[in-house]
């Protein structure tokens, strides 16, 4: 039997979770502006999932559509993507989130160094809370999970563009140059990006 909101009456903690962790990054943001003069984050955006998308995973992956299923065995009904710059950026607010006081990390993923074969990057994080708050009527034996994307400006116009193909109801004609050509585009941004750091650490090195 389904549940008539899947995420029960955990509603309200969850939008206070993700507005706890966006004001952690908004003051990140702050004190390397004021202290280090440069904002480690180009632009941020957070959700917690929709009901027809959670519903709509849930089936996809085989699960009931419940809350125990959107809360415990699906783990981004809370999800954060942090947008930097520069590759190092991307591993400053990692570190900062591994540190993040009320969450523990439980899962990593670097994609950025081990890209996937079809050319994203990105590094994924699942954090869960470990204040005591938790999801209530769904047998959780821990806390909430947040799921977050880092990835660079030029990492997430590609994993943009290749989600569109990816979900389009009719798969274009020419797929497989498409696909191709993805690829090779993911391939020169990631260079390009490592030739920005480059320069970066070089004109930073001499000021
Ligand atoms: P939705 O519908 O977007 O919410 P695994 O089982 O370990 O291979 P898993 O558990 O899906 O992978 O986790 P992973 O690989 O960390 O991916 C989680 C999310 O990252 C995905 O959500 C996408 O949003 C994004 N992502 C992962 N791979 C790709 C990719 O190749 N292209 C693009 N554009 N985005 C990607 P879901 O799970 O698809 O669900």
């Amino acid at each position: 039997m389904s549940d008539e909101t899947i995420y029960g009456e955990n509603l309200a903690l969850m939008e206070q979770l993700r507005s706890d962790v966006a004001a952690s990054l908004d003051e990140l943001r702050r004190t390397m502006s004021a202290g280090m003069e440069f904002d480690p984050i180009e632009h941020c955006l957070s959700r917690i999932k929709a009901e027809d998308s959670m519903r709509e995973k849930c089936r996809r992956q085989g699960l009931p559509e419940t809350t125990h299923s959107a809360l415990v065995e699906i783990q981004d009904a809370i999800g954060f993507r942090v947008v930097c710059a520069f590759r190092s950026d991307v591993y400053l607010v990692r570190d900062f989130l591994a540190e993040l006081p009320g969450f523990e990390v439980v899962v990593e993923k670097d994609y950025i160094k081990n890209a996937k074969e079809n050319g994203y990057r990105s590094y994924h994080m699942i954090l869960r809370t470990v204040d005591g708050r938790r999801p209530v009527g769904c047998d959780a034996d821990g806390g909430f999970f947040v799921e977050v994307q880092l990835r660079t400006i030029s990492m997430d116009t590609w994993a943009a563009l290749e989600h569109h193909m990816k979900y389009k109801k009719k798969a274009p004609a020419n797929e497989r140059l498409i696909v191709a050509e993805l690829k090779r585009c993911a391939d020169e941004l990631a260079s390009t990006d490592v030739s920005m750091q480059a320069l970066r650490d070089l004109i930073l090195e001499e000021q």
